[in-house]
Parts: structure tokens; sequence; C-alpha cells
């Protein structure tokens, strides 16, 4: 008889799943959240949470409001984007006028208009630009993040400006990044899958999908059949985990601004090169390897970040 090899054994013990889940039932809400926790339960495990009323003690969310970035920005020429499933579309636009548009959608109630015709002032990084914004911040929860994007984490901040209806449509986060989200006016329902089940998507290039998971069309999306989406609404005052790589569709529900920072993890950002393919643009795969010297090699903020910087405009 020959031997059994080692680890073949019906009896012997299964290996431990990875811990990398492969779908997830629903968002968890909690209503405090330790460091400890948050590293532990969510980020190394990959489980995406709801830290309800996370920042509503921010003065954040008492001061801004689209007429308060009139005030404090209104003068800034900030770029704005129609989003067309992966296609995109920037202008120029004054920080005024555009909320001015705004403001003219909240203020007559008429129909909403489709998203792809809502000029969208997405993922700007205004933050690092107005620097004073961050300290309507406070208490932050810096730990949550990597020790590279503490001392100055509004630097790596995107900021999301838009009317009622304007929505993202489903794509991952181009360096494959955990994502820290942070609500400060208004509502957004968020739509999330992770990542392994990108495939069921209709995937377009690097890290768009053509499904809508608002309105799925099966006949042309059959695998999107086995997805199992969770929708999750984040209102003023919450913040949002998901974890690194997480597929996620937002619509805005009322006029919203918010901010997100993306971050790597030592092991996501191994990852992100793990995940890399032929569709994975040279930018990422340079914006990856900076994060990766900051990260890892702990190549100093102020150098890094110099390098990383443009990262934060970069559209795709
Ligand atoms: O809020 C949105 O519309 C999109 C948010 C997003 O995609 C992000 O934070 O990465
Ligand atoms: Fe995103």
């Amino acid at each position: 008889m020959g031997k059994i090899k080692i680890g073949t054994s019906p009896q012997m013990p299964r290996r431990r799943p990875s811990p990398r889940l492969e779908r997830w039932s629903s968002v968890p809400t909690v209503t405090q959240l330790s460091d400890a926790e948050f590293a532990t339960n969510y980020r190394d495990a990959l489980r995406p949470v709801l830290l309800k009323g996370g920042c509503a003690a921010w003065a954040a969310c008492e001061r801004w409001s689209p007429g308060y970035f009139d005030e404090v920005a209104g003068s800034f020429t900030v770029p704005v984007k129609i989003i067309n499933r992966g296609d995109i579309k920037v202008s120029s636009w004054r920080l005024a006028e555009y909320v001015r548009l705004i403001m003219q959608k909240v203020g007559d109630g008429d129909q909403v208009p489709a998203p792809e015709e809502i000029p969208y002032c997405h993922d700007i990084p205004l933050l690092g630009l107005v620097e004073s914004l961050a300290s309507d911040c406070e208490p932050f929860p810096s730990n949550f993040l990597s020790p590279w994007y503490r001392r100055h984490w509004w630097r790596y901040s995107q900021f999301f400006m838009g009317p009622a209806g304007a929505v993202t449509p489903l794509h991952f986060d181009s360096l494959l990044t955990h994502n820290l989200f942070f609500q400060i006016y208004g509502t957004k329902q968020f739509t999330l899958l992770p990542l392994n089940q990108a495939r069921y998507c209709g995937r377009r290039g690097w890290r768009w999908f053509d499904v809508d998971p608002e309105r799925p069309d099966y006949v042309q999306f059959p695998q999107y059949r086995h997805a199992t989406p969770v929708v999750v609404n984040v209102s003023a005052g919450d913040i949002l985990y998901m974890p690194a790589g997480t597929l996620h569709h937002v619509r805005s529900l009322s006029a919203s601004i918010s901010f997100a920072i993306d971050f790597h993890t030592k092991r996501s950002v191994v990852r992100a090169f793990a995940h890399s393919n032929k569709r994975t643009p040279r930018d990422v795969i340079y914006y990856n390897a900076i994060t990766a010297l900051a990260v890892i090699a702990k190549m100093p903020e102020a150098a890094a970040f110099r390098l990383y910087r443009p990262y934060l405009s970069y559209v795709s």
C-alpha cells in the first residue's frame, strides 16, 4: 500500500479558511469601535463596517454645507466630472459656480436628472488644498490608518460634493486600497461587493464594471446572479469602512458632502501587486510602488508624499 501523503488524508483537519470572505450578508453597524477592534475584526478580516455617528461630533457636521464651501473655497477652480459608466468627462468649474448648481437642484425639488447628466465634484484633494478644513474634523480616528498617513491624514483625502441623484458607478479604487469614508452632509446609498465577485460584474478595463447593481440586466450579465451585493445607507455623521478592493456603487440620495481616504496596509499593498494583470495601468503600479516604499520600507513621509501626490488628481 502506498503511503498516505501528509495533508491529503480525509481525517486531517481542513486548512483554516482564507480570511478573505467570499460574500458579505450585510454591513454590520456599530456605534463604538476601538482601534484594535477595527484592525482585527474589520481591516485585517476584510469585512466592511458602518460606524454610525462616528464623526457626528465634528464641527464639520455642523458647519459644512454647499454654501460653506462657497465661502471658504468659492474662488477655487475644481475639476467636475460627468461619469457615464467608465467613461469620464472632466471640466473645470469655479467652486462657487458649482455650488449654485447644487443649490438650484436642492431648491427646485423637480425630477432628478439621469446620473450621466449630473456634473459631480468628485474625488478631489480639497482638504489638502484648504488645510484649515481638517481642523473641523476632530477628533479624527488617525489610528485606523497605517502610520504613513496619520500625521497629515487630510493630505490623502478625496472630497466629494454633489446634488441628489449623483451616482458613482460600480468600481474599485484604482490602487486596491482600503477606503475610510466620512459622510458629512446628506445621505448616500452604497452597494458593496467583495473583490472576488468582480468576475460576475462585467468588468471594463481596470477598475470599472458595466453591471448596474440598482437594475441588473441579467440577460447581458447572467453571471451577476451569483453576486451577493449588500446595500447600506450612510448618513451625515457616519463613517463607512470598505475593505481593500471593495467594488462599490454610490448614489447620493440628497445633496451630499463627503470625503474618503484610500489607504494601504503592508498586506493590502502586497495583495494589490498580486492582483496586477495586463489591464493594470502603469500609473497604478507606480503609485503602489511608492506606497510600498512608504508603508513597508518606511520612506520618510515628505519624500513619499511628493511622489504620491499626483495620484490624488489622477483620473482613471
Ligand atoms: O461618494 C461617491 O460618489 C463615490 C465614493 C468613492 O467611490 C470613493 O470614496 O472611493
Ligand atoms: Fe471609489
